[in-house]
């Protein structure tokens, strides 16, 4: 396989570290694609320590640069791929690049993770939940929750692997004919359950892969998974099992080596989160090795 396409990533850009943008641009680059990257934020460094500084961009400000690429006709987009945000103005405003790229390109692929929160805690305004289950999810090709994200998303509780099969069928319902929940707590175990509704309307085809969970904390983990999964599904746009199989066992690949290079250092991986290594992973990433198997329902 060797599609490619033109992606433009709305995310946040840390000056230190791998979220957001950072952790999206790098390994679809590495993957073959033209990625044009709207920072969403400039941080010093993301926000899981203790303190930070930096700009946000606003919805206006976006919009502002959408205008200068129309003006030049650079508008032209295979993909359009968005994380964090944090207000429900910019999302708004997000909403109106999804109907302007389409205007162009009426096959684009919005890939959209709906990032909110997680295990348990909601960390966007409130507000924001409703927009994305509204107007968000109806418009997005491809959506890539996590457990917390998806029950907000669905209004039910995932419990156990029946019910994340249940919530992929009710966003298929609104809108993505893909829907990956990146990550649900099984025991000992992440759970990424996946799911392709290639006909509307009929019963999608589901699979899961089952990830050791690994202990210790990352950041930009999801951000990475997203943008792996927005590579590979454009690889093997028929089988997403396969993107799937692809993008966890590139991460777990760079998870590992995050790991152990941090504990060659005498770095306790549980005391705090631990930055990627993104870099050092780039044949992980571009010539991964398949080491874990979707099953499929
Ligand atoms: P988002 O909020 O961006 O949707 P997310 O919560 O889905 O993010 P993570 O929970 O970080 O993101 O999970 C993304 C992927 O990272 C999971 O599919 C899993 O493969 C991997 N992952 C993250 N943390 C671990 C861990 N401790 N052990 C094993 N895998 C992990
Ligand atoms: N394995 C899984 C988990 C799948 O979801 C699929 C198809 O969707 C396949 C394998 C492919 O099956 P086949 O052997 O029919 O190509
Ligand atoms: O990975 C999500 C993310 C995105 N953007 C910023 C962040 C984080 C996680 O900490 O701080 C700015």
């Amino acid at each position: 396989p060797s599609e490619t396409g033109r992606v433009l990533s709305i995310q946040s850009h840390t000056v230190q570290g791998y979220v957001g943008n950072k952790s999206a641009v790098f390994p679809l680059q590495l993957l073959g694609y033209d990625v044009d990257p709207i920072n969403s934020v400039q941080f010093s460094n993301h926000t899981g320590y203790p303190t930070f500084k930096g700009q946000v961009l606003n919805g206006e400000q976006l919009w502002n640069l959408i205008e200068g690429l129309e003006a030049n006709d650079l508008l032209y987009y295979t993909h359009l791929l968005t994380g964090y945000i944090g207000s429900v103005s910019f999302l708004d405003t997000v909403l109106q690049v999804v109907d302007k790229l389409r205007t162009i390109n009426p096959n684009l692929i919005y890939v959209c993770d709906p990032v909110m929160g997680d295990e348990g805690k909601l960390y966007v305004p409130p507000e924001l939940v409703a927009v994305y289950r509204e107007k968000v999810v109806p418009v997005a090709s491809m959506l890539t929750p996590n457990q917390f994200e998806a029950e907000q998303l669905t209004g039910s509780r995932i419990a156990t692997e029946r019910d994340g099969l249940e919530a992929c069928n009710k966003l298929h319902a609104s809108g993505p004919s893909k829907v990956v929940i990146t990550s649900v707590n099984i025991g000992e175990n992440l759970l990424l359950i996946g799911s392709h509704q290639k006909v509307k309307g009929q019963p999608p085809e589901q699979f899961k892969i089952v990830i050791p969970k690994i202990p210790a904390y990352f950041t930009g983990t999801g951000d990475l998974m997203t943008a792996l999964l927005l590579g590979w599904s454009n690889k093997y746009p028929d089988h997403l099992y396969r993107a799937s199989e692809v993008a966890v066992s590139s991460l777990q690949a760079l998870l590992h080596r995050t790991l152990s290079d941090y504990e060659k250092v005498g770095f306790d991986p549980q005391s705090s989160s631990l930055e990627i290594r993104l870099i050092q992973s780039q044949d992980d990433i571009q010539n991964p090795k398949v080491n874990y198997k979707a099953e499929r329902y």
